[in-house]
Formats: C-alpha cells, sequence, structure tokens
C-alpha cells in the first residue's frame, strides 16, 4: 500500500508476519524490540538466571521467552496429528459403513475432534472478562535498596520482563471496548524473587471500602438478571439504586463519569494501584507506598458521541489500537511513580490511607518517578496468553507488603480463588503465562493438570531423606511479612466497623471536581445526566443528586436540570464536619496535566480522497505524517486505485463505509475540484467531516475543500468569532501546525452543550 511505500513504520521483527520476508523475522526466542531500543548487556538482569531460563538471558533475549518458547507450536511444514500424535490421513470426512451408510462410533479422530470442540470455552472473568494483553519489559532509574528489597528496583537499568492485560471492568469477553467504564491495568511482573502481580485500574479510588460490599457491587452493575441488559453498561437502574445509597462511592463516580472511564487508546490512559501498599526494605523497615502509571504519550480520552458510535463500528478498538501500535514499533510506554510515606505522615493526613475511596493528592506527597515499562510485544495466541493469565493480588515479593486496607484484604484472598474455578484447579500457576522464570519448589502435589514430574519419594518438611530439600529460605533470602504495628487504641477486639474517617464521603468528591478544567466539568455533568437520564425510577434520579449536593452545588444543578427536575435537598451527611483538607485543588487530576511528549506516534489520520483529487499535496501530507510515527491512511467513497488529476498512483486502503470518521484522530481534506465535487456528493463523506468537527479534532483544509466545509455546514471559526485553532486551511505550508494540532489532540474551545453541528 501507499503508507508501506512512503515507510509507515511496521514492526521489522514481525516482518514474516506482514508478508514481507526480508530475513528481518526473530529468531525464537527474540523479543521484537529494535536493536536501536534494545536495552544493552549491561542492563539486563544477571538474575534474570533460573533453572528454567537456564542462565543469564542472552543479549536481547527477554527471560520470560524461554519458558514460553517450550511450549510454542509451530505447524508448518507437518502433518495433521491427534492430540496422541498419530498422523491423520482425511480431516475431511467421518468413518462410516458405506458412503451413505451410518458414521461409526469407532472413529476416534472424530470423537476427538469433537470433545475437545466440545470443550474449548473456559468459564470468563467474573469482573474484567474483556481484555487484551501485550508482553514488556520494565526497567529501573535506580536503585532503591533504601526503601525496598524488591527485585526489580535493585539496579539501574536492571530489566524485568513483565506480561500486562488491560480490561473493561462490566462487560462480557465479547463486549465492546469503548463502554463507560473503569479500565483494569494489570502487570505480571516475571521478577528474580517470583511474580508480582500489580493488579490496578485506572482510577486511583475505588467504589467501595471493604470487600464485604464487592458482590452487591458487581450484581448492582453487572446487566439486570431478569432480563440481561444493558450490556457493559452501568447506565440502569440497579447500578444507580445500588451507589445512590452508598455515598461512599462518590468520589469514584466523579471518575467514571468523567472522560477518564472512556480513554482513547490503553496507551493514553495512566495506572493505579488504589491500595496502600509497603516497601520494605532488606533490614525490614518499611514504608507506605501508592504506585502511579503515567504514559508516555500523555493522557487522552474519547468524547461519549465519539465512544458510542466506535462501539458500533468497532468494538476491538482499543484491542486493535493496542496490537497495530504494537507491530507499528509505536510502543506503549509508561513511567512507574511512587508516592512513598511514613505511617507518621499518614497519621496526620486528613483521610485515612486504608480507604481506598481516598487518594493521598500529589500536592502532599509528590511522585516520584522509578522506572519505565514498554510493551513491545503482541501475544502469539489469545487465549494461551491473554485469557489463561492469572492476575492475583496476593502475588508480592520480598520488598512488598499489604497495609491492612479492607478491600484489599478480600482481594487477596479473592483471585486465587476465582483461578480454581475459572482455569479448572489448583495447578494455573503451571500454565506458561502464568509461571514464574524464578524457580520453583515446594511440597504442594497433584491436583488437576499437573504438570511437574517431582522426582523421588519426599514431599514434606522437614525431611531428612531429601537432605532437609528444598529448605526454608530463612529472613535474609525469604518473604517476611511486616509486623504492621497496631495502635493500642485500635487494638479493641473484633468489631465490624469502620475508622472515623472513612465516613467522609465528599471532601475528596468535590477535590477532584474542582480540579478539573471546565470541559471536564461539562464533560462530568454530562456524564450524570446521561447516565442517570437511563434510570427508569425518579426516587434514584432524586437520591443521586441529592447526595451529590454535598460534593458540588454546581454539579448537582447542572444534572438536575439536565434531568428536568427540582433539585432534592442534600442527602444528610455520616460525618457532618469532616477534617479540613490538605488541598483544596489538585491540577494532577486533570486529564489537561499530562499532555504526553508531544508526538503524534500511534495516531490515526484520515486523508480523504476521490477521483479528481490533487495527489501530489495528499502523498506529501501522508509523508509528513507517517514521519512522525502516525499511521495516514487514504479514505475514498470505495478502496483501490484513485484516479488523481495529477496522475500520482493512490490506493485507498479505507472507504468512506469501513472506516467512518470518528476511527481517526485527525481529519484531512484534500486539493483539486473535480475530487472535492465528487467527495461533496457523498453524504458519507459529510457525516466524516461533521464528526471530526464535533469531536473538536484536528481538521486540515487544502484550498479547494473549503466548499467540502461550507457543504458539511461546518463553521470556519469558533462561535465566538475567533479562529478555530484546530482548523488548518491551506497546503503543505500548514503540515507542521497540523501536525501540533493532532498534538494536541482535542481543540475543546469548539465544544457547545448540544453540539452545533
Ligand atoms: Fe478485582 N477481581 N476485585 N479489583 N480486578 C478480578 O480476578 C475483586 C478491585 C482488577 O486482567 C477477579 O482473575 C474483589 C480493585 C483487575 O485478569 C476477581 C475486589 C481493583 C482485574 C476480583 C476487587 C481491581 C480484576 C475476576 C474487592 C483495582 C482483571 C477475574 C475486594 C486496584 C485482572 C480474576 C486481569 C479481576 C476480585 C476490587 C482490579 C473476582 C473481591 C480495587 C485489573 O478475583
Amino acid at each position: 500500500t501507499n503508507a508501506l511505500a512512503a515507510g509507515c513504520p511496521y514492526n521489522p521483527n514481525k516482518a514474516g508476519e506482514h508478508g514481507f520476508d526480508n530475513g528481518l523475522a526473530p529468531a525464537p526466542g527474540a523479543t521484537t524490540e529494535p536493536a536501536s531500543r534494545l536495552p544493552t548487556a549491561s542492563t539486563l538482569s544477571e538474575g534474570n538466571a533460573s533453572d528454567k531460563t537456564g542462565g543469564v538471558a542472552p543479549e536481547g533475549v527477554n527471560a520470560t521467552i524461554a519458558p514460553l518458547d517450550r511450549v510454542r507450536v509451530d505447524s508448518s511444514g507437518q502433518v495433521l496429528t491427534t492430540n496422541q500424535g498419530v498422523p491423520i490421513a482425511d480431516n475431511q470426512n467421518s468413518l462410516k459403513y458405506g458412503v451413505r451408510g451410518p458414521a461409526l462410533l469407532e472413529d476416534f479422530i472424530l470423537r476427538e475432534k469433537i470433545t475437545h470442540f466440545d470443550h474449548e470455552r473456559i468459564p470468563e472473568r467474573i469482573v474484567h472478562a474483556r481484555g487484551s494483553g501485550a508482553h514488556g519489559f520494565f526497567e529501573a532509574y535506580e536503585s532503591l535498596s533504601d526503601l525496598t528489597r524488591a527485585a526489580p528496583f535493585q539496579e539501574a537499568g536492571k530489566i524485568t520482563p513483565v506480561f500486562v492485560r488491560f480490561s473493561t471492568v462490566a462487560g462480557e469477553r465479547g463486549s465492546k471496548d469503548t463502554a463507560r467504564d473503569v479500565r483494569g491495568f494489570a502487570v505480571k511482573f516475571y521478577s528474580d524473587e517470583g511474580n508480582w502481580d500489580l493488579v490496578g485500574n485506572n482510577m486511583p479510588v475505588f467504589f467501595i471500602q471493604d470487600a464485604m460490599k464487592f458482590p452487591d457491587l458487581v450484581h448492582a452493575v453487572k446487566p439486570e438478571p431478569h432480563h440481561q441488559m444493558p450490556q457493559a453498561a452501568s447506565a440502569h437502574d440497579t447500578f444507580w439504586d445500588f451507589v445512590s445509597l452508598m455515598p461512599e462511592s462518590t468520589h469514584m463516580l466523579m471518575w467514571q463519569m468523567s472522560d477518564r472511564a472512556i480513554p482513547r487508546s490503553y496507551a493514553t490512559m495512566q495506572g493505579f494501584g488504589v491500595h496502600t501498599f509497603r516497601f520494605v526494605n532488606a533490614a525490614g523497615e518499611s514504608v507506605f507506598v501508592k504506585f502511579h502509571w503515567n504514559p508516555k504519550a500523555g493522557t487522552h480520552s474519547l468524547v461519549w458521541d465519539e465512544a458510542v458510535k466506535i462501539s458500533g463500528a468497532d468494538p476491538d478498538y482499543h484491542r486493535r489500537d493496542l496490537w497495530e501500535r504494537i507491530e507499528a514499533g509505536a510502543y506503549p510506554e509508561y513511567e512507574l511513580g511512587v508516592q512513598v510515606f511514613t505511617e507518621e505522615q499518614a497519621e496526620q493526613f486528613s483521610f485515612d490511607i486504608l480507604d481506598a475511596t481516598k487518594i493521598v493528592p500529589e500536592e502532599l506527597i509528590p511522585v516520584r518517578p522509578i522506572g519505565r515499562m514498554v510493551l513491545n510485544r503482541n501475544p502469539d495466541n489469545f487465549f494461551a496468553e491473554t485469557e489463561q493469565v492469572a492476575f492475583c493480588a496476593a502475588h508480592v515479593i520480598p520488598g512488598i507488603d499489604f497495609s491492612n486496607d479492607p478491600l484489599l484484604a478480600g482481594r487477596i484472598h479473592s483471585y486465587v480463588d476465582t483461578q480454581i474455578s475459572r482455569l479448572g484447579g489448583p495447578n494455573f500457576h503451571e500454565i506458561p503465562i502464568n509461571a514464574p522464570v524464578a524457580p520453583v519448589h515446594n511440597n504442594q502435589r497433584d491436583g488437576m493438570h499437573r504438570q511437574a514430574i517431582h522426582r523421588g519419594r519426599v514431599s514434606y518438611e522437614p525431611n531428612s531423606l531429601a537432605g532437609g530439600c528444598p529448605f526454608q529460605a530463612g529472613a535474609a533470602q525469604g518473604f517476611v511479612s511486616v509486623p504492621a504495628r497496631i495502635e493500642a487504641k485500635e487494638a479493641q477486639g473484633k468489631v465490624r466497623a469502620k475508622p472515623e474517617k472513612f465516613a467522609d464521603h465528599y471532601t475528596q468528591a468535590t477535590l477532584f471536581f474542582e480540579s478539573q478544567t471546565a470541559v471536564e466539568q461539562a464533560h462530568i455533568a454530562a456524564g450524570f445526566r446521561f447516565e442517570l437520564s437511563k434510570v427508569t425510577v425518579p426516587a434514584i434520579r432524586e437520591r443521586m443528586v441529592a447526595s451529590l449536593r454535598n460534593a458540588s452545588e454546581e454539579l448537582a444543578a447542572q444534572v438536575a436540570a439536565g434531568l428536568g427536575m427540582e433539585l432534592p435537598d442534600p442527602m444528610p451527611r455520616a460525618l457532618p464536619k469532616p477534617p479540613a483538607p490538605e488541598v483544596d485543588k489538585s491540577p494532577a487530576l486533570s486529564l489537561f496535566a499530562r499532555p504526553g511528549d508531544g508526538s503524534i506516534m500511534g495516531r490515526k489520520i484520515a486523508i480523504l480522497v476521490a477521483d479528481g483529487i490533487e495527489g501530489a499535496s495528499a502523498v506529501a501530507l501522508q509523508e509528513a505524517l507517517v514521519a512522525q510515527g502516525a499511521v495516514a491512511r487514504f479514505v475514498a467513497p470505495r478502496i483501490g486505485a484513485v484516479k488523481t488529476a495529477d496522475k500520482v498512483a493512490i490506493d485507498a486502503d479505507a472507504s468512506l463505509e469501513n472506516e467512518p470518521g470518528f476511527l481517526f484522530d485527525a481529519l484531512a481534506l484534500p486539493d483539486g475540484e473535480a475530487g472535492v465535487q465528487t467527495l461533496g456528493a457523498d453524504g458519507h463523506s459529510l457525516e466524516f467531516i461533521k464528526d471530526h468537527y464535533r469531536h473538536c479534532k484536528a481538521i486540515l483544509v487544502m484550498p479547494a475543500s473549503t466548499a467540502l466545509m461550507q457543504k458539511a455546514q461546518v463553521p470556519p471559526t469558533l462561535p465566538s468569532g475567533e479562529d478555530d485553532p484546530g482548523l488548518f486551511v491551506g497546503g503543505a505550508e500548514q503540515f507542521d501546525a497540523f501536525i501540533a494540532g493532532i498534538a494536541k489532540h482535542r481543540h475543546p474551545e469548539r465544544e457547545t452543550d448540544p453540539p452545533a453541528v
């Protein structure tokens, strides 16, 4: 295609899969990282050596690949066999007594094939069923040994392989990616001292404070049980009934109604460990820690109208984006940051750090960057890797420990438990994607699907018959729990109760709302308006707005007006006089706080073309965009060759029908009057332009296309009469400005509610 001719980036190590057999396909076990971005030998951890990997990972080789190689299957040049390795002569016909006679019971080949097929599905995850995964690595910036003995943080440049799975929460396995929902952000570190799973979300708080309420929350948000609707949506009665009765969810609702719930890409969202964890150093000293992942590409989101349309045109939008970025070498990258604080500091905070509905504002404890994570390899097989990966909040390693957060406590139980039914027994840790690269030795035996073949007669400890092996590692090497301090006043014996500060449900909801820009606030109000408008019981709407009044009178008034209702009395507060907060505003909570590195890597730009357009300027634009690492595609009324006025060869690889406008981040309209006329006669291209305008995206209008903009009834200036900062009229001299406009992602100055176009 033109894009490739123009040097469109594709992952050179996957050349074979792109059909370019240029000898660049990876050697078995090699990472897909191009040599220029590979960690050097000195940055590869010596500690990646293990019984399993069989030694130090050679230069450029990811330590997780060797164990996976054992089970990778390449069938090229092989004959078809049964599961017992018996060659199959005929895979078309079952065994019959005569061509028109009955099929025979003895046909073990048919029976094996059908039986296996009958059992191909496993239960989907009860939450986070819909997800997409990728391999990559974590690289530490510096040694954190003063704070933690956790293996990934012991030396500058140390590499730890990772597998990441991003997900939505409520929808089923086949549901759309762009639902308004929380996103899971789960990272498995295959460290030298065992697997550490940081099973986080893209929002730093949660709906509830205690694990006791989790099944209720999930039952409320999932499709309603009588008619199983709606799919992958919180906009229904049972969800809002529940959360309006649980004021502790108000802070999380602010996040969930914000644009955070509709990210542009998994590469443009933050991740958070949510709970307070502990770092523990070799001397056994511990501090509290909160984990943050910040995307290098910046935090960018969709707008709701766009998300709704995308879910129809491409339900795999985020999955495809992640896959394509990695194939193209535009590797998603995130910086890991930590907020570190002591117990003494925590005691002074106006909120409780054991409460997962609270953040620690960055203005109070700054985020210290400690490393980066690069996702550089797509899985070979979705089921074997992304579906079978088992994350677990209980998977910690020496140097990482839990806090007493009661929500975390429930998670420590839940994840192993759920895998036992989902993955069919207690040996799911042996599934290749779950197996640590650190060696595993213990006396656990048997169970469904056991892979390990333990030798000898000893499966107990202490023993003398096996020379005492495997032996206890001892405190210096092994995991030792922090003897967490319990205050005398807290040592009340068994209670079912909460600390007092947990009852402050609104201070941080207010903080979040007040920290947003005007356009973000407007989107939050619109989010509540949309969701509550889908609620059929008026009392639930009223109760929710009554609760919102405690967080923001301004927001509550907007939502009430949007729902055509009177403002109800505020809901009585559980804690009438909460402690004064340390900060009233936290600019870090706005999506605009992280515009990214200014690049347009991985963005998708549509260049509209049709017979009769001017080819040279369209191709020059494509080249300029591709040179920036963007994906620039020619979109025409139909796919195939375009007859340009100047005879420049252009091949449209997308059509107005198969790739509608809202699937792109920006739009360029061509020069050449005849072509522009053809486009103007096609209602699809007018919709294409209107959607880009409505969604506040950058639009480049080459001179002849001014007519097309008029036909689409798109105003040339902002409603105020000022210049529209996202509209670029002209040719090559506007390319740089257009690229800078794409990097901004969106031009909300144009936005009105309701939309003018
Ligand atoms: Fe989960 N959660 N969760 N969760 N969670 C699961 O585990 C659970 C919570 C999160 O890509 C399940 O393997 C309880 C908070 C992610 O495979 C299950 C509670 C956070 C994923 C489970 C919570 C998360 C899960 C379902 C409250 C952010 C997907 C399938 C006490 C910090 C991981 C599975 C993947 C998945 C239980 C709350 C994140 C049932 C009981 C808070 C990213 O075990």
